[in-house]
């Protein structure tokens, strides 16, 4: 390991924009050669450093995951056929909650992604099975806060639009605090003995991203999915999550990060808005153990976040910031998509358009990187989805 970290220091070192690592922004552009030297040396270096030292790799022992299609039926006064599915991992029941366009004709593209509060926030749709462990509203065993979060879902206009949405709860598969990795899925990773990850072992949030890969797996059985067209999408945490699912599972034909700051887009090694340090001490779960190292100790990441950006490469990717998100770090969020889009030239695609950051409302994304910064605050609503259904039109069908 140590031998293929210093490998990459050193091409990284010795690319023609990478010196010093640490520029007026904190961070190296990746600069290389070639495609052959990308993928050959830097790229698995890049990958296994985001798996030992970030995110945390995947244990090997794996529990047994199944799928069992529960109902389906119509919503949203008949315009959107809604699906439902049991996911369980080892002894962990997760519920994933499929709305299609309910005149589609063939396989439907999808938006894949998780959700904050369970799958019956996204939308006031009263067929919406409570996700197992999503949080109780005020009146216990009512559905006092179905569709709380459907301006982050506007189900509508994406399935008007001839995309279908795949989601499924954060909670269903680790509860978003520290427990010690007792609940939630990591357990039935431990070896014998094993009472909690091993320091380069994952996260909260690296069980996340796997877990969108489980439900990928399922993706590309169902028969109303096509599954070569399903775009991960996350916001925030979950714009983290995406990210990581997206570089590690190739299958995932675009990816989607939405506001995802420290940690998912934004460079660390600008210290600006929330801080390595930061992160670590109020989620001790998300990241893995060896990510402490680099708390007030940015300047020694093997690479920066544009490293995570790159890994995604050739495939499109889409980064956004909001306005008043200074905690997110907007600029910071660019500038790793800036920087990776030298990887999508190897590719002989086109990155940014620009050196610039889109000003308050403006969007680039001629290219395969994209990114927008909406007016506002940290949130995702329908401007944002507008512009990511454009880009999917784009990509995936040349419209
Ligand atoms: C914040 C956290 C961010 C971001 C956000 C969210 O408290 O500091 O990294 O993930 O939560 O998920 O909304």
């Amino acid at each position: 390991m140590k031998r293929i970290f210093t490998l990459l220091a050193i091409v990284l070192a010795s690319s023609a924009l990478a010196q010093p690592l640490a520029t007026k922004y904190g961070a190296s552009p990746l600069e290389l050669s070639s495609k052959k030297q990308w993928e050959k040396q830097v790229r698995p270096a890049v990958m296994e450093f985001f798996q030992q030292e970030v995110y945390g790799k995947v244990p090997p022992t794996q529990p047994k995951v199944s799928f069992r299609p529960l109902g389906e039926g119509e919503a949203f006064g008949g315009k959107v056929w809604r699906k439902e599915v049991e996911m369980t991992i080892g002894t962990t029941k997760a519920l994933v909650l499929i709305y299609l366009p309910a005149n589609h004709k063939g396989k439907v593209p999808v938006f894949l992604g998780m959700n904050f509060k369970g799958n019956h926030q996204i939308a006031p749709d009263p067929e919406i099975t409570i996700s197992p462990n999503a949080p109780k509203g005020k009146e216990l065993g009512t559905d006092p806060e179905r569709g709380a979060a459907s301006s982050r879902w506007p189900v509508e206009m994406i399935t008007e639009a001839g995309y279908g949405i795949v989601t499924l709860y954060r909670g269903d598969i680790d509860p978003d605090f520290d427990d010690g990795f007792q609940n939630g899925i990591h357990p039935h990773f431990y070896a014998e003995g094993q009472t909690k990850p091993y320091a380069d072992e994952w996260g909260t949030i690296g069980a996340w991203a796997w877990s969108l890969s489980r439900v990928m797996d399922y993706l590309e059985k169902d028969k109303d999915i096509d599954h070569k067209h399903v775009a991960v999408i996350g916001h925030s945490r979950l714009g983290k999550t995406s990210l990581w699912a997206g570089a590690q599972d190739e299958r995932f034909a675009i990816v989607i990060s939405n506001d995802s700051g420290c940690g998912g887009a934004a460079l660390s090694m600008r210290k600006h808005g929330e801080t390595v340090e930061a992160i670590n001490r109020n989620f001790p779960h998300w990241f893995c153990d060896n990510y402490n190292k680099y708390n007030d100790n940015e300047e020694a990441l093997l690479v920066d976040q544009q490293g995570l950006i790159a890994l995604i490469a050739p495939r499109p990717v889409y980064v956004a910031s909001a306005s008043l998100d200074d905690w997110a770090d907007p600029e910071g969020e660019f500038l790793s998509a800036l920087y990776a889009s030298p990887i999508y030239k190897l590719y002989g695609k086109q990155g940014l358009s620009s050196k610039q950051q889109p000003a308050v409302g403006e969007v680039d994304a001629e290219g395969y990187v994209g990114y927008h910064l909406r007016e506002g605050k940290h949130d995702i609503n329908a401007w944002d989805w507008a512009h990511y259904i454009k880009f999917a039109n784009k990509h995936f069908f040349g419209k």
